[in-house]
């Protein structure tokens, strides 16, 4: 009897005890949805204050068994199995599944979603995301690892619970362009590096990586009808590294894991200035017959292909060819900046000859804003970077602009005086900087309409490996990535600020080098 009460009591005990456990610990989980980070703000998050519990035994069921939608639905299980250890797998059900269960279903009767817009529900009971296409799924499984704890970043598993807010979240892209740039020419950078960058835009809902791959220090894709360009051209950097360059099996390997991540490449080949690593392969694209020298200095505006002889434009044609052929996506970029030893006379008919190449190649033209110069096609895109009046002679001509203002956009200015690695032409740009602006009211005189979206380009004449571009890239790329998704009035740096504080935990989960600016309020070193 007395050992039957002491028993009693002992348990009584623990149950308090557990009591208490569980009580700390629900302080702590989340119960409010519209209170998490997420990057970029969705348009629209309702909460209804309880919690859904992700459990050993959950899988993941999608509406139909095909196969781009299990392709959607490994993403997300690839997401959640390292960190949480569970054995989550994909599986398929016409109706509602279990409770417990992540359910990836489409389409939806909602228009305003578009192709990237996705429907976020989660009850107590169910994590419920739908959508248009696999691509707007795909977008929405950023969210849903943005709203569970940052631990879930972790590639090994992590004891702890895995609790997420209920409520709704309805949410689109106000652009349909929301880009980066990775210049591999300048220094050369391997394809899993090229994959990890394609992996942190896919965090922010970005869909577009724009790879800029040949310049005066570097020629850096394999085109079979010209061999000496990649053999010769990539075999050096800036600095004299030995550069490198992808065979054509590479490129469409990178293509590929991008396409699985529904973000497009764009593929850019810098002409008729930038080319030096050409004319250095080939004595026939210089007008004096004479190959140059490689180069491995950061100078630029020095070299032009020779824009009167019939050879340019035969090369021109096969590597555009070749290039298209690698090039799911509807663009190919042509470069066309600072062709400072191009005359205008020479400059503004090559542009137009080029752009017929790409067209009859079935592709659209990208360019530098210099381009507008020459008339442009219909549906080629002029890129802002820095001279706005070439960037209004193209919207003059009716052309959409992809915004990227060296002063607000790019990834390879200086945070500050203090910054040791990038350049510092366009200015410092510290984080909130980067943030504070608005494409569509930049420039007077070009709108929204005129804006197909925005580009941050990481420029990489200082930049040789993954630790420093991570540096540079982190923690602005959010912030690009916030500008091209979310609508300009639902933007407050003070807002913005915090919410980027919290996403300081998942770069360290992702072992990711980030610029700790003072700027941010990181939790781990506020007092
Ligand atoms: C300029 C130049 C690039 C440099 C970059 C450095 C453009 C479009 N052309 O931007 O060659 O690498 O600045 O910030």
């Amino acid at each position: 009897m007395i050992y039957r009460r002491k028993n009693t009591s002992v348990s009584a005990f623990v149950m308090i005890f557990m009591t208490m456990i569980q009580m700390s610990c629900t302080t702590t989980t989340p119960s409010d949805l519209s209170k998490e980070s997420i990057i970029p703000r969705p348009v629209s998050i309702i909460t209804t204050g309880d919690r859904f519990l992700l459990k050993e035994n959950a899988d993941i069921y999608i509406k139909s068994e095909s196969p781009e939608l299990l392709q959607v639905g490994q993403c997300l299980a690839d997401i959640l199995k390292p960190s949480t250890g569970f054995d989550i797998e994909v599986k398929s059900t016409v109706n509602d599944p279990e409770p417990g269960n992540i359910y990836l279903t489409m389409p939806t009767s909602n228009a305003n979603l578009g192709n990237e817009g996705y429907e976020l529900t989660i009850t107590k009971n169910l994590v419920k995301l739908a959508a248009n296409t696999p691509e707007g799924l795909f977008r929405g499984i950023q969210t849903i690892r943005q709203i569970l704890p940052s631990d879930i970043e972790k590639n090994s598993k992590t004891e702890r619970s895995w609790e997420i807010a209920t409520g709704t979240v309805t949410d689109y892209p106000l652009y349909s362009y929301r880009g980066a740039m990775l210049d591999v020419a300048r220094h050369f950078f391997s394809v899993n590096d090229v994959k990890r960058f394609i992996d942190f835009m896919a965090c922010y809902k970005m869909n577009v990586l724009h790879l800029h791959l040949a310049d005066d220090q570097g020629w850096r894709i394999e085109i079979k009808s010209w061999p000496n360009l990649a053999e010769r051209g990539g075999s050096t950097q800036v600095g004299g590294g030995n550069g490198g360059y992808y065979t054509q099996e590479q490129y469409s390997e990178i293509v590929n894991y991008a396409e699985k991540r529904y973000i497009t490449i764009i593929p850019e080949i810098d002409m008729p200035g930038h080319t030096n690593a050409a004319l250095a392969s080939y004595a026939e694209l210089n007008c004096n017959g004479k190959a140059t020298e490689l180069y491995t200095g950061i100078k630029v505006g020095f070299s032009t292909l020779c824009t009167n002889k019939e050879i340019t434009y035969k090369f021109v044609d096969d590597v555009v060819r070749e290039l298209a052929g690698m090039t799911p996506g509807p663009y190919i970029h042509i470069g066309g900046d600072e062709s400072h030893v191009t005359k205008k006379e020479d400059y503004i008919p090559f542009v137009s000859k080029v752009q017929d190449i790409v067209i009859a190649h079935g592709k659209q033209v990208i360019g530098w804003d210099e381009i507008s110069l020459s008339s442009l096609k219909a549906n080629s895109v002029a890129q802002y970077w820095s001279n706005a009046e070439n960037a209004k002679r193209a919207v003059n001509q009716g052309i959409k602009l992809v915004v990227s203002p060296g002063a607000k956009a790019y990834l390879d200015m200086k945070y500050d005086s203090t910054t040791t690695l990038g350049q510092h032409w366009a200015g410092y740009i510290e984080v909130d900087t980067a943030y504070i602006w608005d494409p569509a009211t930049l420039v007077p005189g070009i709108g929204k309409e005129n804006v197909l979206g925005v580009e941050a380009p990481l420029w990489t004449e200082t930049i040789s490996n993954m630790e420093d571009m991570e540096y540079m890239v982190f923690p602005r790329l959010p912030g690009y990535a916030e500008i091209g998704w979310t609508p300009a009035s639902m933007r407050k740096w003070d807002e913005y600020k915090v919410r980027l504080g919290e996403q300081g935990e998942r770069f360290k989960a992702m072992g990711i080098n980030y610029y700790k600016s003072g700027r941010v309020p990181w939790p781990d070193t506020e007092k």
